[in-house]
């Protein structure tokens, strides 16, 4: 690993993306898919004259990113041409970027991140953190852009088998530092590299819940978080009716935003939601919870200022 990369420090924020605004308290992303079959918001957006549409919502409700995507991953998907991809989202960024809005394209691919870039995106977001064309990696060095390496392991139509794990949040941790060292290699600057978990991606329910307790862990990479949990499946189930049927979709968002606020209080930098205006409210009021909390550890757990061998997990 890169000795730019302390392990172990504090993340904060990435440095040095154009347009990337920054806020005293975690980013909120937005969803703009550009797909006829993604799970959450599935064909609502497909033509890209609605998808800007959306993104200027979006944007309006506060959204200090909006990411761009025409690949569904819904489990099970199978994946667009590479035409259809970037007639999908190239001129839904141009013209949110034309407007001034900092745009990150979601694609895997090496020639969508490149003409993203081109057309004005500013990061990319790669749900496969290089796997599936690791010439994405140059692309995205050369252009100077930001990186969001997330943690994956096989495309939608399988991803669902390789769901296994011995010990999810550090094989997560080992696999994303893998993936980082792959971007650093290319000529990503490490301040401009940003690391996911991947939540719902070739992982179960149980494995989502056990790296959401766990994304201290992956912070000890150094680098800062970003974190997808909008509407997913695993909210669904935690959330059944008394007959076992899941929580539809689109009632999942004070869910999402429930955790929202709980990721900006675990030092997440950043989350991705299709519902922007109430997780910005969250993310705000997560960020306040853990300033105080920082603030309180003196008083609660000693002069040392430190929770090794001072607090009360150690005194019975
Ligand atoms: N999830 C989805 C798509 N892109 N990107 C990142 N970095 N992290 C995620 O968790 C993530 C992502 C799938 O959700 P969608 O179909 O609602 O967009």
């Amino acid at each position: 690993m890169s000795p730019a990369v302390q392990p172990g420090a504090e993340p904060t924020r990435p440095v040095g993306i154009p347009r990337l605004p920054e806020r005293p308290h975690p980013l909120v992303m937005g969803v703009v898919n550009v797909t006829p079959d993604s799970f959450s918001d599935g064909g609502r957006w497909s033509r890209p004259a609605l998808a800007v549409e959306h993104g200027r919502r979006l944007r309006a409700q506060g959204a200090d990113i909006l990411d761009v995507g025409g690949e569904s991953t819904r489990p099970g998907a199978t994946r667009p041409l590479v035409a259809e991809e970037l007639d999908r989202v190239v001129p839904v960024i141009e013209q949110l970027a034309g407007e001034g809005a900092c745009v990150s394209v979601d694609t895997m691919r090496a020639e969508v991140a490149e003409a993203a870039l081109a057309a004005g995106a500013v990061i990319v977001n790669d749900v496969s953190g290089g796997l599936a064309d690791p010439e994405i990696l140059a692309v995205t060095a050369a252009r100077g852009a930001g990186y969001v390496a997330m943690h994956w392991r096989a495309h939608a139509a399988t991803m669902a088998a390789h769901a296994r794990y011995d010990d999810v949040v550090a094989e997560v941790r080992d696999e994303l530092a893998e993936r980082l060292a792959a971007a650093l290699a290319a000529g990503i600057a490490p301040e401009r590299i940003v690391l996911d978990p991947g939540i719902g991606f070739a992982k179960t329910a149980a494995h989502n819940w056990e790296l959401l307790g766990g994304l201290e862990a992956i912070a000890d990479l150094g680098r800062p978080l970003l974190l997808g949990v909008s509407r997913k499946g695993f909210l669904g189930s935690l959330l059944a009716d008394e007959h076992g049927a899941a929580r539809p979709v689109d009632q999942r968002d004070d869910a999402t935003t429930a955790l929202s606020a709980l990721a900006a209080a675990a030092g997440v930098w950043c989350v991705r939601v299709h519902e922007v205006a109430a997780s910005l409210d969250a993310v705000r009021v997560g960020d306040r919870w853990r300033r105080a909390q920082r603030a309180a550890e003196p008083r609660l757990w000693g002069p040392s200022n430190s929770r090794v061998g001072s607090g009360p997990d150690h005194e019975n």
